[in-house]
């Protein structure tokens, strides 16, 4: 019976998963997962990023995917349980953003390996930059400047590509790199992301860019899903030759290589274009259209979505991406996630348990009282100096306050999130926060929409499987929907839905432009918002 396999090169650590689909019958053979810095410590990565002296600077060591690549190899090969010889299909999902830049003759060199001899000894010459800049560097503020000013500004780069020139996306990074180390820029023949550059290794050969990664370099344009050429000129010189090319999602990479076949004893399966971590969620989450959206509560939260059209956010915090089944995905995220509601939850001592607890103990709306809750700086809206900010909110009141920071995180993402323009009929609740049933009634009522709680696995990793069982059924003849791709593997938890409270949902219909009016206040864009909540509260009768 058929096997997929998915991978998910994320920033800490490698995930494999692999699928038997045929028929009625849709199963997880086995899933593996090696963390960098545990498995390959002599990269010296933590938590997969390299150590910088500037906090800004964030890399890590494409010599070390690749070398976890074999190793995982290696682990599905050892699998008692993975019948090796019937893998059909693979593909995986990458951290957005990051960039690879090997040499002129590295790819001839992925094409000739020695199965003999592991792979991470055989690259040497292959990189002309030993480093990978990852998502999480932000020292490309000078580049940005630069790109919005030979581009006609900020909105209008947003406008083509999805996103405004943005630190970590990887057209600002190369301009970066071909400015501070031109010997360096001039030694490089291609510039793959994390996702294309594990499809070359997986297939020995030039890989293409999907259009869900492609967005995320401010490089692509979404109108025709290619390179756009005025911002590849803008961006570094002789672009255009290091660039891959941009294919959709499914296109076929390659068979597995050699190397791979006679190392690990594959068959010559499908190797299938990689995609950004965040499209293939978008799969690993069922939202294969638009209509309904996945709000994943971790460290950070993130709302994302698929959308028929490419609407851009007007004030510039989310991002379009290509989704993996054609179409786009609209993506906002914010940094005060988990760690907002931790940080109020330790103020009164509460264990999570209590902290639920205290959500339902304080009424809808807080009384028109409203928390910013930028402990960290927020990426949406932008605010680089943190500092939580509160409105009418009694912070010694320790139900009031855990309700005020809930709420004031769920009107935030509605209101951000209105710009992709989707109707949401539906969120699927993932990541550990959504543990809390409480909170996820706030969120239910904020967005007046049912929500579902789906497994915190790891829907990227899942997702790529799902992308490989796609592409090769397309490529087989066979135009499968993507409904029957994802059923029996995306479903939610087997629990009734969280229904929304059509008084709440009253509620924080009005509390929006509360919220709104008191953000604008704080980020010194408008009037005290006194006179705003007092609207509020002569609208809505308090009850306790
Ligand atoms: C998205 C982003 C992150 C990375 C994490 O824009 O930067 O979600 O993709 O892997």
């Amino acid at each position: 019976m058929p096997i997929y396999i998915g991978f998910d090169a994320s920033t800490q650590s490698l995930s494999a998963m692999a699928l038997r689909v045929e028929g009625a019958t849709r199963e997880v053979v086995c899933a593996h997962a090696l963390s960098y810095d545990e498995a390959l410590p002599h990269h010296g990565t933590r938590h997969g990023v390299l150590p910088s002296d500037d906090p800004r600077v964030a890399a890590s060591s494409p010599l070390m995917w690749a070398e976890a690549l074999d190793l995982m190899l290696g682990r599905l090969s050892a699998d008692p349980r993975l019948d090796r010889d019937q893998v059909r299909a693979i593909s995986g999902s990458g951290q957005q953003h990051g960039s690879v830049y090997l040499a002129a003759g590295a790819l001839d060199t992925l094409g000739t390996l020695d199965p003999a001899r592991p792979i991470a000894a055989q690259l040497g010459g292959c990189f002309a930059r030993p480093v990978a800049p990852i998502w999480m560097d932000a020292s490309t503020g000078p580049q940005c400047a630069e790109l919005a000013a030979a581009l006609g500004g900020a909105d209008a780069v947003a406008r083509r590509t999805g996103s405004r020139p943005t630190a970590r996306f990887t057209g600002p990074q190369i301009r970066r790199f071909a400015t501070a180390d031109p010997a360096g820029y001039a030694r490089t023949a291609h510039i793959h992301l994390v996702s294309s550059y594990h499809a070359a290794l997986l297939a020995g050969r030039q890989a293409p860019v999907d259009p869900g990664d492609g967005a995320g370099t401010n490089l692509m344009d979404l109108a025709t899903t290619d390179w756009w050429p005025a911002a590849v000129q803008a961006t570094a010189p002789g672009l255009e030759a290091r660039l891959p090319p941009v294919a959709p999602s499914w296109t076929t990479v390659g068979p597995l290589s050699g190397y791979w076949q006679a190392r690990h004893g594959f068959p010559p399966a499908r190797v299938v274009t990689w995609s950004g971590d965040n499209p293939c969620s978008l799969v690993g989450t069922g939202l294969v259209r638009e209509g309904r959206v996945a709000v994943s509560l971790g460290t950070s939260d993130t709302i994302f979505g698929a959308m028929d059209a490419p609407r851009v956010d007007p004030i510039g915090t989310g991002h379009v991406f290509g989704a993996p089944m054609g179409g786009f995905m609209g993506l906002t995220c914010f940094a005060n996630g988990s760690l907002a509601r931790d940080r109020v939850r330790q103020v009164h001592g509460l264990d999570w348990e209590g902290f639920a607890e205290a959500l339902r103990h304080a009424p809808a709306g807080s009384g028109g009282g409203i928390l910013l809750p930028w402990f960290v700086p927020e990426i949406t809206p932008v605010v680089p100096e943190p500092g939580a900010r509160a409105y009418g909110v009694d912070l010694d009141d320790a139900a009031q306050h855990v309700r005020a920071v809930v709420e004031g995180q769920f009107l935030a993402m509605a209101r951000h999130s209105a710009w992709m323009g989707i109707h949401v009929g539906a969120i699927h609740a993932t990541g550990g926060a959504a543990a809390n049933r409480a909170l996820l009634q706030v969120l239910a009522d904020v967005f007046d929409a049912r929500v579902r709680r789906f497994e915190v696995g790891n829907s990227a990793c899942l997702g790529a499987a799902l992308r490989a069982v796609h592409a090769d059924a397309r490529a087989s003849g066979r135009d499968i929907p993507w409904d029957e791709v994802i059923d029996g593997f995306v479903a939610p938890l087997a629990e009734p839905p969280i229904v929304p409270v059509p008084e709440h949902v009253r509620r924080y219909a009005a509390l929006r432009a509360v919220h709104a009016a008191c953000e604008a206040h704080a980020l010194g864009q408008g009037p005290d918002p006194a006179a705003a909540q007092e609207r509020w509260r002569r609208a809505v009768p308090i009850e306790n």
